[in-house]
């Protein structure tokens, strides 16, 4: 059913439906409950960005592998690997070998890192819905990744969700707080991080950070069927649809991305072709043929 795009990463597994215009993304370090450290979050960032570009892909599921060997356990992900948090990030370390092929230089300029934070922005911008399948903890950065997906579907069983940030002395002031906040208001919101407590997949669903729990078992089968409805609906109609969602929570980039998509449609009018033909045969438009429209 799956086919690997790729074995050349270490720290994620990234799939695509031989019959389904779908994609699987899983963290692949079960053992730390799919803690992050950079090389990890490099190699999301870039089953991600090759995901968004491929235009027979309409939908992106993003998950953990598990269980763990050595006590059952599964994970979606637990945030940034703290073995590896230097003085001002987390840092790559020997053993650390995705971005391998990059030149030294660049990984020394590149230490401290913090850029799950781009990987939040290809979530939020790319122009297909990604929904967050989770097995397991969803925990620290890994619960404002879940946070950040279009949707999110849980285990019954096994799902945990769980902000240890400011345990960690850590915080994620962006979309991991401020847009769970949208999502189950400021009291709930402000529970998760303040107070810590872990919340079942039901209680997660009812909080409405969660769509649906799921029975363990079926879970991966149940958002197959979910990304085939999603990918069966007309692809400029979910873009904008997604843009729309994001826009007043986005301020101007959420403008300039909805407006980038409304530009792409004028490109396709005849209007628009009009001009680009009156430049290039150095003559004045003819925009008098096309209506303002009411
Ligand atoms: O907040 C941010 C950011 C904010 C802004 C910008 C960028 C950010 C980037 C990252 C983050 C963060 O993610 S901060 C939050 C970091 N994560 C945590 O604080 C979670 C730490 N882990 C736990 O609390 C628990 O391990 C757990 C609730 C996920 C699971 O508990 P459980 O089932 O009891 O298992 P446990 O035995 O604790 O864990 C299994 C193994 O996984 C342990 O290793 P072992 O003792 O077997 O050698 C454990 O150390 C390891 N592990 C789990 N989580 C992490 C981890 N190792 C390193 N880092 C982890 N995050």
């Amino acid at each position: 059913r799956w086919e690997p795009v790729t074995d050349e990463f270490d720290d994620v597994t990234y799939h695509r439906g031989v019959d389904e215009p779908v994609v699987r993304i899983a963290f692949d370090r079960p053992e730390v409950r799919n803690a992050f450290r950079p090389g990890t979050v490099d190699e999301l960032y870039a089953a991600l960005d090759h995901a968004r570009k491929q235009a027979d892909v309409g939908c992106v599921l993003l998950t953990g592998n598990g269980p763990s060997d050595s006590d059952g356990g599964w994970a979606f992900c637990a945030g940034g690997d703290q073995s590896v948090r230097g003085d001002s990030g987390y840092e790559y370390r020997d053993d650390d070998e995705a971005g391998d092929e990059e030149d030294e230089l660049v990984r020394e300029a590149r230490a401290g890192r913090l850029h799950v934070l781009e990987v939040q922005r290809l979530i939020r911008f790319m122009p297909k819905p990604v929904v967050a399948v989770v097995p397991g903890w969803a925990v620290g950065g890994g619960h404002s990744l879940h946070v950040v997906c279009d949707l999110t579907l849980a285990s019954e069983e096994h799902a945990k969700f769980l902000q240890t940030d400011p345990d960690v002395g850590s915080f994620d002031g962006g979309f991991g707080s401020a847009y769970l906040a949208k999502q189950i208001g400021q009291k709930k919101a402000r529970e998760v991080f303040f107070r810590g407590k872990t919340y079942s997949a039901e209680e997660a669903a009812d909080m409405g950070m969660v769509n649906e729990a799921i029975p363990h078992e079926e879970l991966e089968a149940v958002a197959l069927e979910w990304a085939d409805e999603m990918t069966r609906k007309s692809p400029t109609a979910m873009r904008m649809l997604k843009y729309a969602f994001n826009m007043a929570d986005d301020g101007m980039v959420g403008q300039q991305v909805f407006a980038g998509e409304a530009t792409r449609l004028a490109y396709m009018t005849e209007e628009a072709q009009e001009g680009r033909d009156a430049f290039l045969e150095k003559r004045d438009p003819a925009f008098e043929e096309y209506p303002w429209h009411y």
